[in-house]
């Protein structure tokens, strides 16, 4: 008699917690900016989050991988190619918020080119940083171009990701395409690896390493450099001469997500001035966000005084060509000797 009623009230329980509800969020952004997002959506809506933390390149493997049994609902945050792909491949559910009305045209044209299946969440440039404590000490002048990563002074002290990994490595592989012509990105690719210490797993992870002087020069989004100078390192953030590509951060819906409700809750509650908010309230956001009713952190660089190239995002994120691009960094770059 007793135990059958402990059994009831457990799953009495269980059954509670699930009405209240629970939503699996791959959060594509720095885990310093996926967390206070988490809590805030969860004092929002009283939805329970269970949060994981990957790079771009890694968050679409995961999802293909998962597609038969998907575990995520909702993919927030990285860079857009990867969103792009996921849509292109089914990978994501068409969705069209209520509050696209609110947004920028360039989150909006994310959207409509991927027939609603992503969206523009926040945008960033592309550049890199270097350690001017370093530069100043090994008397080396400041560098201003993707040309000056290349140079003998530069061997092995740049740092920048895997690109099959890391959105932000992506991006930088599609606009040294764009910038320069296919064949010449290669060679200048192929030249930056002589100078490069270390692929990173994680598009973030070079800015740290030229705060602390591991290394000379990273490449990374210029939002995630300048985090770095904000906080007091010895970091100077470069937007390179020749012009730099953009990113268009994205968000999308898991196709055959568990909990589809919820994660349209948190996908309209992302695109909101509130969520939107969040990542400038807690100094762990830069980019310009979608929203245009949103703040923008005043030390965020201003894409419009950037030298930026006009960014193909549907060509760089068809399915296509970055499985093209990535198995011709993998042949030709990533294996060379040094
Ligand atoms: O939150 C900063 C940020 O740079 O992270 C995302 C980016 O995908 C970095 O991760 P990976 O390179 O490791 O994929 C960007 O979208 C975002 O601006």
């Amino acid at each position: 008699m007793f135990k059958p009623l402990i059994a009831a009230a457990l799953a009495a329980t269980a059954f509670a917690a699930r009405a209240q509800g629970e939503l699996v969020v791959y959060c594509g952004v720095q885990e310093e900016w996926c967390r206070p997002m988490v809590a805030a959506f969860e004092k929002a809506t009283g939805i329970k989050v269970a949060m994981t933390r990957k790079s771009a390149g890694e968050v679409y493997a995961q999802l293909k991988a998962e597609a038969a049994n998907p575990r995520a609902d909702i993919w927030w945050g990285g860079t857009g190619d990867p969103h792009m792909q996921a849509a292109e491949e089914g990978l994501t559910e068409a969705y069209k918020s209520p509050r696209l009305a609110e947004l920028q045209d360039w989150a909006v044209r994310q959207a409509e080119q991927s027939k609603y299946r992503t969206v523009g969440i926040y945008a960033g440039a592309l550049g890199y940083s270097v350690n001017e404590a370093e530069l100043k000490k090994r008397k080396l002048p400041e560098p201003k171009c993707w040309a000056d990563l290349i140079k003998p002074a530069f061997k092995d002290e740049v740092q920048v990701a895997n690109p099959n990994s890391s959105g932000t490595s992506y991006t930088m592989l599609a606009t040294l395409v764009q910038l320069m012509g296919e064949d010449k990105a290669f060679d200048y690719l192929k030249a930056l690896h002589r100078n490069v210490n270390q692929y990173t797993k994680s598009g973030a992870a070079p800015a740290r390493a030229v705060a602390t002087g591991e290394t000379l020069a990273g490449i990374t989004f210029q939002h995630d450099a300048l985090i770095q100078a904000l906080a007091g390192a010895p970091v100077k953030v470069v937007s390179p001469c020749e012009g730099t590509g953009y990113e268009i951060g994205s968000m999308s819906l898991v196709k055959g997500a568990k909990n589809m409700e919820n994660a349209k809750k948190w996908y309209d509650w992302a695109l909101s001035v509130e969520g939107q908010s969040v990542g400038a309230a807690n100094k762990v956001s830069y980019q310009v966000p979608s929203n245009k009713a949103a703040p923008i952190p005043p030390q965020a660089p201003r894409l419009s005084e950037l030298k930026l190239i006009n960014y193909d995002f549907a060509k760089y994120g068809s399915s296509a060509e970055r499985k093209r691009l990535l198995g011709r960094w993998d042949a030709e770059v990533s294996n060379l000797p040094k």
